[in-house]
């Protein structure tokens, strides 16, 4: 476990050091009581340091909200993230319509340390709180032609400036293949550094999938449709040449216009070296045979 002087000890260094903790006492016992979601894993080429919430929270893509990083956390302050209802159809027996209040009280979010990696070339270690999103999706009986998922975040200009632009084909959408939404690394989020998930960060509820990169991740989601054939994502509509469907995070294939090599760390000072970008971002134990007998070059 990392040392810290007392004059370094910041409040998100006690909580990392507590969860060291937790972690060395509790983690067989987690393990058989959260369905062995795996927490961050050690790794010499990769930093192992939380960032720190400052960062998570005002270093953002919302684009809703504008389109600098600086832009969701001060825009999206007054956002009104209550009353919320998700419906959840499409290929369903039935469909529903469930109220933010419905999920609290019946998931139990955990916290999750995961890693984002965003499609720019940075990332983040971040404290999530939340739960499978198979655990949402077992509310309902799919149709025997459920292939794929779509998420839906809000469509809402009056209070979303940046919905009143055309820079993406507004509401923000984005799809996940049945299995790859089904796994348990798959997390609907419902907080982070054990508080309740910020606006910029997609309050009141948003999808987290670790191995891919985050705009994947849709925030502020309303609607999460079960569908034949694989949606089109508001950023493949965008740019299909350099957004695809999967987007796993793969540092042997290029984003046309840039590396997928390498990465800086948010938080890291100025002269830290760029870290190298770990294939499926570090979760390829978990996730990779998902993907057995593809052309990850071909389905990027
Ligand atoms: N609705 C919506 N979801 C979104 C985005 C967005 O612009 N709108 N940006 C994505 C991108 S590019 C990233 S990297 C992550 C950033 O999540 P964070 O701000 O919580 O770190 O959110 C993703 N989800
Ligand atoms: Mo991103």
């Amino acid at each position: 476990m990392k040392k810290f002087k007392n004059s370094e000890i910041t409040p998100e260094k006690i909580y990392y050091k507590r969860r060291s903790f937790v972690k060395s006492i509790g983690y067989s016992l987690s393990a058989m009581t959260l369905c062995s979601v795996p927490l961050i894993k050690a790794n010499a080429s990769n930093s192992n340091n939380l960032t720190s919430y400052k960062d998570i929270t005002t270093y953002n893509n919302y684009y809703e909200f504008g389109t600098s990083k600086s832009d969701p956390y001060i825009n999206a302050q007054n956002f009104k993230t209550k009353p919320w209802n998700i419906t959840i159809e499409g290929e369903v027996d039935k469909p529903i319509n469930i109220s933010m209040e419905e999920i609290s009280n019946e998931f139990t979010s955990e916290e999750r340390i995961l890693r984002l990696r965003c499609v720019e070339g940075w990332s983040m270690i971040i404290p999530w709180m939340g739960f499978s999103l198979s655990q949402l999706l077992s509310k309902v009986n799919f149709t025997s032609k459920a292939k794929f998922v779509e998420f839906e975040s809000v469509y809402d200009p009056e209070q979303m400036k940046g919905q009143r632009y055309p820079v993406l084909n507004w509401p923000y959408k984005e799809g996940l293949r049945l299995d790859e939404a089904m796994h348990p690394l798959t997390t609907v989020v419902t907080g982070l550094y054990n508080k309740k998930l910020p606006n910029q960060n997609g309050a009141p509820l948003r999808i987290f999938i670790p191995w891919k990169y985050g705009f994947k991740s849709a925030k502020a989601i309303v609607k999460i449709k079960l569908v034949e054939k694989m949606p089109t994502s508001s950023w493949m509509w965008a740019s299909p040449r350099e957004y695809g469907f999967y987007s796993n995070v793969n540092p042997n294939v290029d984003h046309p216009r840039w590396s997928q090599a390498t990465e800086r760390i948010i938080g890291n000072n100025i002269f830290s070296p760029r870290v190298k970008t770990l294939m499926f971002n570090g979760y390829g134990e978990e996730v990779a045979h998902l993907y057995n007998g593809m052309d990850l070059k071909k389905f990027f």
